[in-house]
């Protein structure tokens, strides 16, 4: 039986945006999601979880559930409604209250500094390809760290750079909606690995306390076959995915592999190679060495065949299982193998790509220390038993309890994991699906806004009191 460490946190991962809900009280400015979403007219991001209200009850759900660190976001409009300027009293002492009752319930907050929710003013100025967003992000950070510091031990940059860029600018699921632009999607992630790199300098530099990272969603890319064409395709769906900006924030330096990669993908639709400043990659390295963790986020691999044609990205963001497309010109076709199970979003499970990605991190990248698994856990159309108050969840702990164990073969061959999040807390709501996929370990009535433990709940429970997690020989 394999235990976790005593000091090991148990934690659960939530967002600003997805959870807190009052979008418009209190000041808060607004984000690009707001204006998106009404103008699209079908997900509404209110309620959500209702977090902004819910926290204690959230929290002292923690505390009785072991669960005792959480991710959490600042919303960078609650706080400064038009990007800069004027601070919003309100939203900063939100934020107090919050990370008071953290504490209070013996819960840690590991704090996000931008989780996809820009504010839409600095959208308009060019959001991330925007010089001036870069530097006022960089002096609201300045501002959390002065406000907050005594408060926050773990702070995180940024939440997934490249699923930000790439959403933004090549599959138009995420607001400005822009698709097939890979311009602009590698711009915007160098810009984003760039100010943090600012980030983690002003951090080390002005002598806060605590802990300072950044969080990647590392999708593991594997070939569909031996073939030459699929492990290209392989090998360039993982510089858009992963590589790129793992070179960018962990090894401090874009090896020319991947940069040949990029300027291939970049060419291939006809578009304009990014540039790669000295002056920046030596901001990189230094921010590479500062750096104190690497936050992941996992959720699913991709199987990659060669292809020629047009980029076609059809998103799944209703659960009918199989009506996923992802095909690009320049990269590849993603494929789902049809010996691996998948989620009704098409996401395949496969714990192994976990494994993979954490021992990658060691050997290629050279990263040596701590890691937390910052996101993992399954989408379900959750049924809720009205008799027992409670869901059934046993698929979803049966996806964490693997995965649990292939990041536990990684700690056993040297990788430094220091804890997981699961994603979600609770219930809330999903960027492009809105209500119907759910994660939380706590189901959400969105009507009542009452919540139920479910299932999971309770093992997770009783594995962060033990730490026993199984047995790793099962590990696939
Ligand atoms: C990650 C995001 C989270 C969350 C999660 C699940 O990429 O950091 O914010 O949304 O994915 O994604 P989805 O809600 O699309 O299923």
């Amino acid at each position: 039986m394999y235990k976790l460490p005593e000091d090991f946190y148990f934690g659960g991962a939530t967002a600003a945006y997805q959870c807190e809900g009052a979008t418009t009280e209190d000041g808060k400015g607004e984000v690009i999601w707001d204006k998106y979403l009404r103008e699209k007219g079908e997900l509404n991001p209110d309620p959500a979880s209702d977090f902004y209200h819910k926290y204690p009850q959230d929290l002292e759900l923690c505390h009785e559930f072991g669960i005792n660190a959480i991710r959490v976001s600042i919303s960078w409009a609650r706080i400064f409604p038009e990007g800069y300027g004027k601070v919003e009293k309100r939203g900063v002492e939100y934020y107090h209250k919050l990370f008071q009752k953290c504490h209070e319930e013996g819960v840690e907050p590991f704090v996000t500094l931008h989780h996809f929710d820009t504010p839409q003013v600095m959208q308009d100025e060019g959001g991330w390809l925007s010089q001036a967003m870069l530097d006022h992000f960089v002096d609201y950070a300045k501002f959390c760290f002065d406000e907050f510091g005594s408060e926050v031990k773990y702070w995180i940059t940024i939440n997934e750079p490249t699923s930000m860029s790439s959403q933004q600018y090549i599959g138009g699921t995420f607001p400005p909606g822009i698709k097939y632009d890979f311009n602009k999607c590698f711009q915007a992630e160098y810009n984003m690995n760039l100010v943090h790199a600012r980030i983690v300098e002003l951090f080390k530099q002005g002598g806060y306390q605590g802990q300072i990272g950044v969080v990647h969603a590392l999708q593991t890319v594997y070939p569909m076959t031996d073939s030459q064409a699929d492990k290209h395709a392989a090998d360039l769906q993982d510089a858009l995915d992963n590589t790129f900006y793992l070179d960018g924030t962990v090894r401090g330096k874009y090896t020319p592999e991947v940069l040949s990669l990029v300027q291939e993908i970049i060419e291939a639709n006809g578009q304009k190679m990014i540039e790669v400043k000295p002056e920046d990659e030596a901001l990189l390295a230094k921010a590479a060495k500062d750096m104190d963790f690497v936050g992941v986020n996992y959720y699913f691999s991709k199987f990659m065949r060669g292809y020629q044609g047009k980029s076609e990205i059809i998103h799944n963001g209703t659960g009918e299982k199989g009506s996923s497309v992802s095909r690009m010109q320049g990269v590849g076709e993603q494929v789902n193998r049809t010996d691996i199970p998948a989620t009704d979003w098409d996401w395949p499970i496969y714990p192994k790509g976990l494994y993979d990605q954490l021992t990658r991190l060691k050997d290629r990248f050279g990263w040596d220390k701590d890691v937390y698994i910052t996101e993992n856990g399954m989408g379900c159309k959750d049924k809720f038993l009205a008799d027992k108050k409670t869901v059934e969840d046993d698929e979803r702990i049966d996806y964490i309890k693997k995965h649990l164990l292939a990041m536990a073969k990684a700690m056993a061959d040297g990788v430094k994991v220091k804890g997981y999040f699961v994603w979600s807390l609770q219930d809330m709501f999903s960027w492009t699906n809105g209500y119907t996929k759910r994660y939380g370990l706590f189901y959400v009535d969105f009507e009542t806004q009452e919540r139920y433990p479910k299932k999971s709940a309770y093992w997770y429970k009783k594995i962060s009191e033990t730490k026993e997690i199984g047995e790793l020989e099962t590990v696939q």
